[in-house]
């Protein structure tokens, strides 16, 4: 029986539907510190990670034997506000930890590709390598692997995390990343045909269509303990591109669609200390991790479910 916070997120609202198709919706547990909008179709409960013993009271009456840990600040809301995502970020995560090893949970939470700094190799970047972030969120990441490290060696919790890079889907909108500008380009070229990226031409990042990261956590959390030399984080990855190429994907099904660029700095910047592309071959190894989508074929899918999303 998993219990999922964050699950009304980015990441956690398609979470939670994929973990109840696969394990049955009464089995899957959804909390979030908002309440739903629309009707849930499995059990919710509110919650606000930063208090630790109602997780672990609603944990114990749910009669969890997994916790997936979703909810937090991303990038760029993390470098607007990094107070409140040192205590959002970190409070949370070892809440949910102590959750997880009071009661004996299997365990995942996402890093990042954000966990990675400038001074880290940019191109090919190893699963282990130099991690200096600079940004609020890249400290939370690399304190987060540290800590889910630390469970696993110190009390035996089985933790488990991928390195996510920006995720791309048409369900749920992304609130407060770097990478959204991948997000948002779609919506604006069936809305207006036209996008002003935020994001320079040239920088490229490490992205993924949401439906691989979702198998990506199922196949990890699913995998043989003994075949995992890493815990936290594996790399993972499906493609790595700059704002003009999705452009150019987009124009083979829209060809008059135009992109121009007003940069935002402070994610420019977040952005330049990242990543160009990363190497995904321990999760291979280790546990099978395979990306199905890459740009065109995430393109086509994007723009033909939003197209029946808007009314297009
Ligand atoms: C962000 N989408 O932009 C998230 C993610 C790698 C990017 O961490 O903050």
């Amino acid at each position: 029986k998993i219990m999922v916070t964050g699950a009304l997120g980015q990441i956690g609202s398609e979470l939670t539907g994929k973990l109840r198709d696969l394990y049955g919706a009464n089995n899957v547990l959804a909390t979030d510190v908002r309440e739903p909008a629309d009707g849930q179709d499995g059990p919710f409960r509110q919650l606000d990670v930063t208090d630790g013993e109602r997780m672990q009271e609603i944990a114990r009456s749910f009669g969890a034997d997994t916790l997936i840990h979703m909810a937090a600040l991303l990038s760029a809301t993390a470098e607007q506000k990094p107070l409140l995502a040192w205590n959002l970020n970190m409070g949370g995560l070892v809440n949910a930890l102590e959750t997880a090893r009071d009661l004996g949970l299997q365990f995942f939470t996402p890093s990042s590709i954000g966990a990675f700094g400038p001074t880290t190799p940019k191109r090919d970047t190893p699963q282990d390598t130099l991690m200096r972030p600079t940004t609020m969120y890249g400290v939370n990441k690399v304190s987060g692997e540290l800590l889910c490290d630390y469970y696993y060696s110190k009390f035996g919790v089985d933790t488990r995390g991928v390195r996510f890079p920006g995720l791309i889907s048409y369900v749920t909108p992304p609130g407060g990343g770097t990478t959204d500008y991948a997000v948002d380009i779609y919506y604006k070229a069936l809305e207006e045909g036209r996008y002003t990226s935020f994001i320079a031409e040239g920088t490229y990042m490490d992205m993924m269509y949401m439906p691989d990261a979702l198998q990506a956590i199922v196949d990890l959390m699913e995998a043989d303990p003994g075949k995992l030399k890493h815990r936290n984080s594996f790399n993972v990855t499906a493609m790595s591109f700059e704002p003009s190429q999705v452009a150019e994907a987009i124009q083979k099904h829209i060809p008059g669609f135009k992109m121009d660029y007003a940069v935002d700095p402070v994610r420019q910047a977040i952005a330049d200390s990242w990543p160009d592309s990363i190497d995904a071959t321990a999760a291979k190894e280790e546990w099978g991790f395979e990306a199905k989508y890459d740009l065109d074929s995430m393109t086509a899918e994007m723009l033909e479910k939003l197209k029946v999303k808007l009314g297009k």
